[in-house]
């Protein structure tokens, strides 16, 4: 085999998507490829992700006009996947206020956006893609694309509860106001009605007092959030190959969310200064002679494969860059120092990520579970991975 083919034969096994649209163009859309065929879909189980997403204390008039919804446009027959790439579409309701500046064709209209955001992707998009206005930059960089990504995740988590895969998540830190993680009961996680996310009242609180105070001084803020992955099977990833590992697929799928500057797994950071001893989770034999650990620091990842114990990640966020009280930054048409220019945006949206982490997170260990069970339809999916966990729960 040529190794063009043998990539193509790779790629075409495959969970992958791409994504669409302009944060004020007509619609998103997503293109989901490589599911099998069998699977049922629930689209207001999608819908429920993406108003998910739209919540959260501190977001802007935006999430006002929208209503998150997903339409499906191909690869789903009578609530049934065919095995055909899945499109799936939302529409943006500001559209119809932005049809004039955003339109596809004719000639430009609007004053163009010309004052580089600092933290954006202005400055250096409008150089790299020789742009006259850093609209044609921030419609895309903007984190509107990240409702397709919950889409999907959402699709993607319906995959894996078929395995007994569930993702959650939940807020840990906002502004430097931080959880109680010691106080938290991380089973309930996936249970909550908070504004942000969180599970601890009296830090949601006052994370609530600090993004009001932030947006009164026309300033952002930024946070972590955690997301754990339940009843991952052992095995996924591998230790074979840089590129194989579990671990950093789940990194860098977090890193591409946007804003995102750093991620941690299990103890993370924190192990810089513990010993070994405090560190590695010790392996026992249960009743049944199964083993076992009584501690899950490593976060459920071991040599790059899962340990079958939860996935535990937690993503920082910076504050967002667009500032209604703005950073000093240049004028690219007039090339002088201006003030940055002045967007509508969120003061805080890190609740947001964390349901974008969710999905993030669904879509690896979906994609990770068909690399290893890969089949074209569920039942041949479903078959190989129960025999797999039965050989593997056997093993001594
Ligand atoms: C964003 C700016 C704001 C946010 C947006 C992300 O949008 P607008 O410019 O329309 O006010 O609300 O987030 C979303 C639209 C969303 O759906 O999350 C940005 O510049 O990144």
């Amino acid at each position: 085999m040529s190794i063009g083919s043998h990539l193509r034969g790779v790629l075409m096994s495959e969970l992958r998507f791409v994504t669409a649209g302009e944060s004020h163009g007509p619609c998103l859309t997503a293109v989901l490829e490589g599911l099998p065929a069998g699977l049922p879909i629930d689209l207001e189980a999608v819908d429920a992700d993406l108003a998910r997403r739209q919540q959260g204390y501190g977001r802007g008039g935006r999430m006002k006009i929208e209503r998150d919804r997903a339409e499906i446009l191909s690869g789903v027959r009578f609530g049934e996947t065919i095995g055909s790439p899945v499109t799936l579409r939302v529409v943006n309701r500001d559209w119809e206020n932005w049809k004039d500046r955003m339109s596809a064709m004719g000639e430009p209209v609007g004053e163009k956006v010309t004052a580089a955001r600092p933290g954006h992707a202005d400055l250096t998009g409008y150089r790299k893609y020789a742009r006259r206005d850093i609209r044609d930059i921030l419609e895309r960089s903007s984190a509107r694309e990240t409702a397709m990504r919950v889409a999907v995740g959402a699709v993607c988590k319906q995959f894996l509860k078929a395995f007994g895969v569930e993702v959650v998540s939940h807020v840990v830190n906002i502004g430097g106001v931080s959880v109680d993680l010691s106080g938290i009961d991380r089973s309930c996680i996936g249970e909550t009605d908070s504004d942000l996310n969180c599970y601890d009242r009296a830090a949601e609180e006052e994370m609530k007092e600090r993004i009001r105070s932030a947006k009164e001084a026309g300033d952002t803020l930024g946070g972590i959030f955690e997301v754990i992955a339940r009843g991952v099977p052992i095995g996924l990833g591998s230790h074979i190959q840089w590129d194989r590992r579990l671990d950093a697929k789940l990194a860098g799928a977090m890193m591409s969310i946007q804003a995102i500057k750093g991620v941690e797994i299990g103890e993370g950071f924190a192990c810089a200064g513990l010993p070994g001893s405090k560190v590695h989770d010790e392996i026992y034999l249960d009743s049944e002679g199964h083993a076992c650990r009584r501690t899950n620091r490593a976060g459920g990842l071991e040599g790059g494969m899962s340990n079958g114990e939860d996935i535990v990640l937690r993503a920082v966020m910076k504050p967002i860059p667009t500032l209604m009280a703005p950073l000093h930054s240049v004028d690219v048409e007039e090339w002088k120092e201006v003030l940055a220019c002045k967007e509508r945006s969120d003061t805080c949206a890190v609740s947001a990520a964390s349901v974008v982490g969710e999905a993030m997170t669904a879509f690896v260990v979906a994609q990770a579970l068909c690399e290893k069970f890969g089949g074209d339809a569920m039942v041949d999916v479903l078959s190989a991975f129960r025999a797999y966990d039965e050989r593997v729960r056997e093993a001594r």
